[in-house]
């Protein structure tokens, strides 16, 4: 389908430092990307409500990683996924009596709209499940052939048993995983599987659902399967980074990765994403903003009720994007402020001046100084408050002729037009 148009990003002169990002399988900070080209999935939206401030924030902060990995030279393929068709989807539309395709439809297109007002750079491919169905086809066949399904009254799931490197990106103990895969949309009661943990690569068609015909029978896609086949088809069987918000470390990328493992035949855990990028939860009075909870801020809101879209962008990059953190009034307010100091501070330093060319406050530090945060795990409130600084002296007329490159530098490494 298609993505969002692309977002011109400027080339800032000189080189920015190589990206590193806490990697959760290994718990330690890594080089993200260790060739030249870079190479990203991030699971994407599930659209049945549109992209709310947590979904924002996430995309966002991928899209730091995006902007560092270009300007420390990188060639940067990026893919992302849409489920458009899965349990919360089609529950959605049964609530509202509404076509599942349709409501599908509606709400990617205001997660396009979100996603340009944010400035974030478009990936190149932007997958539907649906139109990813051959694709999951051949990633489940590859699975039959390993040995590694077994069918349960028509659904077909995979024998986690047949990956030695199950749990390697969580590193979670059983029963924590058993409480996780409850919680994130497994069924690890379901009686007679043969172990709790197997995921689903395929259930038998439901009446009233939609389905496709496969070699497993009629029925629609695991969740799992979905990502494992589009980030394998277009990034090829291993590739640097695959990122999503922390929720999403068990079970869905435990379990990507292990269909991925399983269809390769894997036998040194090599396969699959190299680093697991993970982000924090955005909450609404200390509750995570989730649909289920229905405590949802949406951009498109915020939009039509007149906030910049730069002051949400800067909302969010005042949280570094790994803990938790809440969305909150106060938090607006301060972002609309700072979007303000910092575009008087790029009139006031507009012209003229020595500290321009050299200095603490001229552009050429600032930039190195947001380029360091930035590498050092995407610490954009870091990367901030060096602007903030340059912003102070400006307003106190000392970084004259700045301004303009301040200006570019922000754009091209945090996304904010000023
Ligand atoms: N389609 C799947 C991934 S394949 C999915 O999780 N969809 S989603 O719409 O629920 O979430 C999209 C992305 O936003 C995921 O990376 C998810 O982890 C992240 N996300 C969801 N809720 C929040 C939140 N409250 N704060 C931060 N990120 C969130
Ligand atoms: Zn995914």
């Amino acid at each position: 389908m298609d993505a969002w148009p692309d977002v011109a990003v400027p080339e800032l002169p000189g080189r920015g430092l190589e990206p590193m990002i806490t990697d959760t399988a290994s718990r330690a900070l890594a080089v993200a990307a260790p060739g030249q080209v870079a190479r990203l999935y991030a699971c994407g939206i599930t659209p049945y409500d549109a992209t709310h401030i947590g979904h924002a924030a996430t995309f966002v902060a991928w899209d730091l990683l995006v902007r560092a990995w270009r300007d420390a030279g990188h060639e940067v393929r990026y893919v992302q996924n849409v489920t458009d068709v899965d349990d919360p989807l089609l529950e959605r539309a049964a609530r509202d009596h509404q076509d599942w395709r349709e409501l599908a439809d509606r709400e990617i297109g205001l997660y396009r709209s979100d996603m340009t007002a944010l400035r974030v750079i478009p990936p190149q491919h932007l997958i539907g499940a649906v139109e990813a169905l051959p694709l999951i086809e051949q990633l489940n066949t590859r699975l039959g052939d390993r040995g590694a399904l077994y069918d349960l009254d028509g659904d077909s799931y995979m024998s986690r048993a047949a990956d030695p490197w199950f749990g390697m990106v969580s590193g979670l103990d059983t029963r924590a995983m058993t409480e996780l895969a409850a919680e994130n949309g497994g069924d690890p009661a379901r009686p007679c599987k043969k172990d709790p943990l197997d995921p689903m690569v395929w259930l038998a068609a439901r009446p009233g659902e939609p389905s496709w015909p496969s070699e497993l029978g009629k029925g629609r896609p695991g969740w799992h399967v979905e990502c494992a086949a589009i980030a394998g088809h277009y990034l090829g069987e291993s590739f640097d980074v695959q990122a999503g918000g922390r929720d999403l470390i068990f079970p869905h990328h435990e379990m990507t990765a292990s269909h991925a493992r399983v269809a390769v035949g894997d036998a040194g855990g090599e396969v699959f994403a190299r680093r697991y990028a993970h982000a924090g939860m955005v909450r609404l009075d200390g509750e995570k903003m989730s649909k289920s909870r229905g405590n949802l801020v949406f951009v498109s809101r915020l939009l039509a009720d007149g906030l910049d879209p730069m002051a949400i962008r800067l909302a969010i990059l005042a949280h570094h994007y790994r803990p938790d953190w809440d969305w909150s009034d106060v938090m607006v307010a301060d972002a609309v402020d700072r979007l303000a100091r910092w575009r008087s501070a790029c009139a006031q330093a507009a012209a003229g001046g020595a500290a321009a060319a050299a200095g603490p406050l001229a552009a050429a530090e600032v930039t190195a100084a947001m380029r360091e945060r930035l590498a050092d795990d995407l610490d954009a409130p870091g990367a901030l408050a060096a602007v903030d600084r340059w912003a102070a002296a400006a307003a106190g007329g000392q970084a004259a002729g700045s301004g303009p490159a301040v200006r570019t530098a922000v754009d091209a490494l945090l996304g904010v037009a000023l």
